[in-house]
């Protein structure tokens, strides 16, 4: 079984995180928030598969992938803001997922304010900067069916 895994999925540009813009994404890269995110995993017994794709039909299939899985942290990016096809492929996967983001999106433009994900997702946290991938992850771990 693969009920200790959760898979965090990231979409397009997220492969830059550090490179550019800090002013908004900050100063750390995505492989320090992988190691973010296996640490905090570890701490409740979790394994994680870390993924990113800057293309929408890769991560439809990257949320398939995770059936079975404990759970999905997923940063869509932009595809948060447009994407039908994700939320369908949330819906029919049936893996509880967690919506975040780096940003505080309702302190940004509006077009950020509307998710396609969130009516789908078991939860949503945003805001934190990447303590916002390690709360979902806590957030699965205390909501997990044999967590006390
Ligand atoms: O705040 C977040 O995590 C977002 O999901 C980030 C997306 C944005 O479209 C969402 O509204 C909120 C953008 C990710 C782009 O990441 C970059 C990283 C470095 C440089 C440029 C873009």
């Amino acid at each position: 079984m693969s009920d200790h895994v959760v898979h965090v999925l990231n979409g397009p540009n997220l492969n830059l995180l550090g490179t550019r813009e800090p002013g908004v994404y900050g100063t750390t890269t995505l492989a320090d928030i992988e190691a973010l995110c296996r640490n905090a995993a570890a701490t409740h017994g979790l394994d994680v598969v870390f993924r990113q794709t800057n293309h929408e039909g890769e991560l439809v299939e990257q949320i398939h992938a995770a059936r079975g899985a404990l759970g999905i942290v997923l940063n869509a990016g932009a595809y948060t803001h447009t994407s039908v096809a994700l939320r369908d492929a949330i819906g029919a996967a049936g893996v509880p997922t967690v919506e975040v983001h780096l940003s505080n999106v309702f302190a940004r433009e509006a077009f950020r304010h509307h998710s396609y994900l969130s009516p789908v997702a078991r939860g949503v946290i945003c805001g934190f900067g990447p303590q916002s991938y390690v709360l979902g992850i806590a957030a699965l771990a205390a909501t997990r069916p044999d967590a006390a």
